[in-house]
């Protein structure tokens, strides 16, 4: 008990009702954490299957670092990987035949790149959406911008041959389905060719110049910024070049799809009125301050953040501290490669004591901006890219 105590850094105090053997919530999660080599400060939705979501002061990194990087499965972790037998294959329709790679062979024979790509999960912010959507309760802290480093997908699919007729280009992973039952699959979805063929498309082995972590995706990975990270396939095994829209698991209606035309909050709508989630809305998110932030009056406030937009670029972040009626320009960096996310700061002054809400809003290069409320409800909840906001007492 001395040394449970000594552990959660504090007295149990009616640890004398505890079950024999029995292990504390507080403990559980800690451990959980710790295995998947993650900040203790991240906080678990889930374990079965693992979701793990950043609370935003901690992306204030300019490159995500593993251990602060959000969690999504939605199958069982892989176990025991040999990443000296694994293999990719390259098949389906729309290739001559079936090719198979090494993972010596990729590293070998193809040229490597490296591009810092945004993955923000299709139902970051499902947890504002109101009657609540089904799924993982995020916040704001499913993303993250990381550095992926691998061969080009275009290049691979040059060297095993593409047919004419390919529009599809799907991946299978090594995580099983959560039943166990190896005719499941967990998750298989995939990008339009044309996402495929883009240069910093990715087949990654390293994320931050180390062999990706387990959670990530160990040992390879399909990488496409700017998407839903749905389609960022981990534990790759298989690479489906198809002659229709993929059809695996999580392609079909409602997963990763939103309404066409707008629906009513709660209500349901018909598969033709769902298309599939391709480049994500723009976003920002203010990391520093935490909110809640204290100081004293005659300061000014150095607030900074992240902004991104799918596949385009953001053009201009904004901030206001009265509720959204006036806006001020923040000074925005370009981003280092397409499909990265781009950071923004600015200074702010306070005309006197009192509570504060500092909000965010980026504006993409098609003058398109975030919306200071919750946007369209749909009914998995995806993309709620309503601005940031954060608390801030002046005293
Ligand atoms: N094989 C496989 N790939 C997967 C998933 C999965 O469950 N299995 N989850 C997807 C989803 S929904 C998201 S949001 C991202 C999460 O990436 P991360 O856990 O590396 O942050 O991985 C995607 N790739
Ligand atoms: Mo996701």
């Amino acid at each position: 008990m001395a040394s449970l105590s000594a552990a959660l850094g504090t007295e149990i105090v009616f640890a004398g009702n505890f079950p024999t053997g029995y292990v504390p919530v507080g403990l559980a999660e800690q451990d959980s954490l710790k295995s998947l080599g993650k900040d203790p400060a991240l906080k678990v939705l889930n374990d079965r299957p693992w979701n793990v979501e950043t609370p935003i002061h901690l992306l204030d990194d300019k490159v995500t670092p593993a251990e602060k990087m959000f969690v999504r499965n939605n199958g069982l972790l892989p176990e025991n990987i040999d990443a000296s037998a694994w293999t990719l294959a390259v098949q389906g329709e729309s290739v001559p035949e079936e090719k198979n790679y090494t993972l010596a062979e990729l590293k070998s024979k193809f040229r490597q790149y490296t591009y810092q790509l945004t993955l923000e999960c299709g139902g970051n912010g499902r947890g504002e959406f109101y009657p609540p959507a089904e799924g993982n309760q995020w916040g704001q802290g499913a993303v993250s911008c990381a550095l992926w480093t691998g061969i080009r997908l275009s290049d691979l699919l040059r060297d095993a041959g593409v047919k004419k007729d390919a529009v599809y280009v799907g991946y299978y992973g090594a995580d099983a389905h959560l039943s166990g039952d190896p005719k499941k699959e967990s998750i298989s979805r995939g990008i339009p060719i044309e996402k495929a063929m883009q240069e910093e498309t990715l087949i990654a082995f390293q994320m931050n110049g180390k062999d990706i972590p387990l959670a990530h995706g160990h040992p390879l990975r399909l990488v496409a910024g700017g998407y839903p990270a749905s389609v960022s396939g981990k534990w790759l095994k298989t690479i489906a070049v198809r002659n229709k829209v993929h059809d695996g698991s999580k392609m079909e209606s409602p997963s990763y799809r939103v309404p066409i035309e707008p629906v009513e909050p709660g209500e349901r709508t018909s598969d033709d009125n769902m298309r599939i989630i391709e480049s994500m809305p723009v976003k920002s998110i203010i990391t520093f301050p935490k909110s809640g932030a204290e100081f004293p009056l005659g300061r000014t406030l150095d607030i900074r953040g992240h902004a991104w937009a799918g596949e385009e670029s953001v053009s201009k972040v904004s901030y206001s501290i009265d509720f959204g009626v006036t806006w001020q320009a923040c000074t925005l960096e370009k981003p280092v490669n397409r499909f990265a996310w781009q950071h923004f700061q600015a200074q702010i002054k306070f005309p006197k004591k009192g509570y504060y809400e500092v909000w965010a809003m980026a504006t993409d290069d098609k003058g398109r901006s975030q919306p200071m409320v919750v946007p369209g409800w749909n009914p998995k909840g995806y993309l709620n890219n309503a601005c940031h906001r954060i608390a801030v007492k002046v005293s």
